[in-house]
């Protein structure tokens, strides 16, 4: 089977899902093209199963704004030509789903039509895609793609809720490759704490809806009760709000490491405690998945479909939206209580490994087929 996969290139939980998707395909033997504006950024782009079509987005002096989405749906008709491929997988309603609809009219033209899987991830549908300026366009491309899948139960839940779909959504979780976190040999606590310290966690793009606020707010209050580091890996627009909670607390600047963009990600994950996610909204919470597969237990809001991952006194604790206080306090009980952190790590671990690749994967394959039969 060819197929190909329409994704954002950079660090975020769609494109980061899309290109694991599609390297354990190509790892089967299928053929995968990548249909983007940059390189997928943990796309093994030697494997040769895996081609890259970047998009190229033509300036003009006259356009305002360049026209991204008719480079992208052009590009999706060339490579269906030339690579004859036999399925498109668009992850992100906006505007993969839209430009790859447009690509199908095209083909469609030269009796070449393709079926077309959309993938909802979270703000196509919570966020961005409720805009008016968008949300025609987003209810229409979600209609007529051929099958729809949706990454987590809430994430349905919402989409049934906020927009008039036609068709069936399948729930296909996200996943982990747990094969990656074997044994860390390599992973050096005393990089980031002393032996008598704990290590709190944070890893996001730094958008409003993830809270970083918060994260700085626990730490604040745990730090007083445990002694401990905060480690914050990613960048993004609310970064300006660390460095301003830096200004106003900077006691707490020797104890906040800020990490950017890191490429060792699952290392230091192992390396932590424990991982804050007070997030706003969260379709799944992918990143708390990462850190449980690395043993790492979370303390989270109760958002979206993140009840459906962080199982309350299991994995680690959920709180209401916004209760900082809460989520403080089930850090401090977590951290100074050697016996319960152990087991959180084991469960945290043991609930990564349900969410394995190796389960998703077949249902993923089976959807594809069953697309193709039916178009
Ligand atoms: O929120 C992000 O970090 C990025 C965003 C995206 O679209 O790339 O993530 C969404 O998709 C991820 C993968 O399916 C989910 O794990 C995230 O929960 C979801 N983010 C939100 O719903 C806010």
């Amino acid at each position: 089977m060819k197929i190909g996969i329409l994704c954002y290139p950079t660090y975020g939980g769609s494109g980061i899902v899309a290109t694991e998707l599609g390297m354990s395909l190509a790892n089967k033997g299928y053929e995968v093209h990548f249909i983007s504006s940059a390189l997928p950024a943990r796309l093994d782009i030697t494997n040769p199963n895996i081609f890259f079509h970047k998009v190229n987005v033509q300036t003009y002096p006259l356009f305002q704004y360049q026209p991204y989405d008719i480079a992208l749906s052009s590009m999706i008709y060339r490579v269906v030509n030339l690579y004859k491929l036999d399925l498109l997988h668009a992850h992100y309603a906006i505007p993969y789903a839209y430009a790859a609809f447009t690509a199908k009219q095209m083909l469609k033209e030269d009796n070449n039509d393709i079926p077309l899987v959309t993938t909802l991830h979270g703000t196509d549908i919570t966020l961005v895609g409720q805009h008016p300026s968008y949300k025609h366009a987003v209810e229409f491309s979600i209609n007529q793609s051929d099958a729809i899948t949706s990454v987590s139960e809430s994430l349905k839940k919402d989409t049934l809720q906020f927009f008039r779909i036609k068709k069936e959504i399948q729930v296909i979780t996200n996943f982990i490759d747990n094969s990656e976190f074997d044994e860390c040999n390599e992973c050096q606590r005393t990089q980031f704490a002393n032996p008598d310290e704990k290590i709190l966690i944070h890893v996001s793009n730094l958008r409003p809806v993830k809270r970083v606020e918060e994260v700085l707010q626990i730490f604040k209050s745990v730090e007083k009760k445990v002694k401990s580091k905060l480690i914050i890996i990613g960048e993004g627009p609310d970064m300006e709000k660390v460095n301003q909670f830096l200004e106003h607390n900077p006691e707490l600047i020797s104890k906040i490491r800020l990490l950017g963009k890191v490429n060792d990600l699952y290392r230091i994950l192992q390396l932590s405690d424990v991982f804050l996610l007070p997030s706003e909204q969260e379709s799944f919470g992918l990143a708390a998945l990462e850190a449980m597969a690395a043993n790492t237990p979370v303390i989270s809001s109760n958002a979206g479909g993140i009840p459906e991952v962080n199982i309350q006194g299991e994995t680690g604790f959920l709180a209401e939206i916004g209760n900082v206080e809460a989520m403080s306090n089930y850090c401090i009980k977590l951290l100074s209580n050697e016996e319960l952190l152990a087991q959180m790590k084991i469960n945290a671990k043991q609930q990564a490994i349900k969410f394995d690749l190796k389960n998703i994967l077949p249902i993923y394959e089976e959807m594809y087929k069953t697309t193709i039969e039916n178009f």
